[in-house]
C-alpha cells in the first residue's frame, strides 16, 4: 500500500534577493510532476498555490526580530503558519505533502507541519547551511536561515512560529560547499551532523546519503529539504544561488534512489527559478529526483 500524495504550492519569493523563484511552483508542475507520480502508481492530488504576499506591498523591515535583521519576516510568518498548517493536516491524513516552492524561507512552515504530531528527522540537501540567524546573516535573507529557525536558534527563539520540535541530533545536511563564517561556527556547535561535498567526494553520493538517513532514522519517519541548488550550476542552473563544485545528475540521482520511500513523512522541492533556468531544466530536474526519492527504478 503506497500512501497517496499531494502537491502544496507556495509561491514565495520574499526570501530571497532574487525575484522569479515565485514561479518556481508552476515550472515544477509544467515539468510534470502530476504525471510522473500517477505513472508510479500513486494517487496524487494537488492543492493549488497558498496566497503570498507580493513584495511590492510590503516593506522589508516593518516586522523585525528583538536583535538581528530578517526581511520580510511579518509575510514570512504568515505564509508559514498557514503552510503549517495544510502540511499537518495532509501528513494527520495519511497522506504524504510535496511542498514545491518558493524559496527555503517556507521550510519553516513544512517542517514545521510534518513534525507537529510526530517524531521526525531532517535530511538537508543544500549547497548551503542555511543555518544563519537574524544575528549573523550578511544578507537578511530569510532563505538562508530556515534550518536554525526550526532548531530556535538565535532570536528565532523568541517567535512562536519558528522552533520545531525536532531534534539536532536527528538532523543531516548533505552537499554543502557554502557557509558563511559565523554559520559555520553555529553549526559546528548545533549537533547536526554536516556532510559536505569532500565527504561525498571521499564517499561518494550513496554512502553519504545512507549515513544521512541514518542519523535522521525517527520514528515518525523523515521530512526530506530538497534545494535544487544542492547540484551543479551545470545540471540546475534555474537557481538564485548557485555554487560550483555541487552534485551531478547522476549522484543525485544515485542519493535519492537511496530514500525507502516508505519511511518519507514529507518532501519540499525548494529553490527552482524559471528566470534564471535553461528549459526548465530546472523544474524537470525536480520532478524526476522526486520520482527517484518515491521508489522510481531504471529496471
Ligand atoms: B539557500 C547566504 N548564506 O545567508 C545568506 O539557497 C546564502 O536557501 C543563503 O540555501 C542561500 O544570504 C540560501 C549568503
Ligand atoms: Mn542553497
Ligand atoms: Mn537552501
Ligand atoms: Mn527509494
Amino acid at each position: 500500500m503506497t500512501r497517496p500524495i499531494r502537491a502544496i504550492g507556495v509561491p514565495m519569493d520574499l526570501g530571497a534577493d532574487r525575484r522569479g523563484v515565485d514561479m518556481g511552483p508552476s515550472a515544477i508542475r509544467y515539468a510534470g510532476l502530476a504525471d510522473a507520480l500517477t505513472e508510479l502508481g500513486y494517487e496524487y492530488t494537488d492543492i493549488g498555490d497558498l496566497d503570498v504576499t507580493r513584495p511590492e506591498l510590503g516593506d522589508p523591515d516593518s516586522v523585525q526580530p528583538s536583535t538581528g535583521r530578517a526581511k520580510y519576516l511579518a509575510e514570512i510568518r504568515e505564509l508559514c503558519v498557514n503552510l503549517e498548517a495544510t502540511v499537518a493536516e495532509t501528513v494527520a491524513d495519511g497522506t504524504v505533502p510535496i511542498v514545491l516552492g518558493g524559496d527555503h524561507s517556507i521550510a519553516i512552515g513544512s517542517v514545521r507541519g510534518s513534525a507537529r504530531s510526530g517524531d521526525i528527522g531532517v535530511v538537508w540537501f543544500d549547497a548551503h547551511g542555511d543555518f544563519n540567524t537574524p544575528e549573523t546573516t550578511p544578507s537578511g535573507n530569510v532563505h538562508g536561515m530556515p534550518l536554525a529557525a526550526v532548531l530556535g536558534h538565535g532570536s528565532f527563539a523568541t517567535l512562536d512560529w519558528a522552533p520545531a520540535s525536532i531534534d539536532p541530533e536527528n538532523v543531516a545536511l548533505v552537499g554543502i560547499r557554502n557557509l558563511d563564517d559565523a554559520e559555520r561556527e553555529a553549526l559546528r556547535d548545533s549537533g547536526v551532523t554536516v556532510f559536505t561535498m569532500s565527504d561525498i567526494d571521499e564517499r561518494g553520493a550513496t554512502a553519504v546519503t545512507e549515513a544521512a538517513l541514518s542519523v535522521a532514522d525517527a520514528p515518525d519517519g523523515v521530512h526530506v529539504s530538497l534545494d535544487l541548488d544542492w547540484l551543479d550550476p551545470r545540471e540546475a542552473p534555474g537557481v538564485g544561488t548557485p555554487v560550483r563544485g555541487g552534485v551531478t545528475y547522476r549522484e543525485a540521482h544515485a542519493a535519492m534512489e537511496t530514500i525507502d520511500e516508505t519511511k518519507l513523512r514529507s518532501i519540499g522541492l525548494v529553490e527552482v527559478n524559471p528566470i534564471l533556468d535553461d528549459h526548465n531544466q530546472t523544474a524537470e530536474l525536480a520532478v524526476e529526483l522526486t520520482a527517484s526519492a518515491l521508489g522510481k527504478a531504471i529496471l
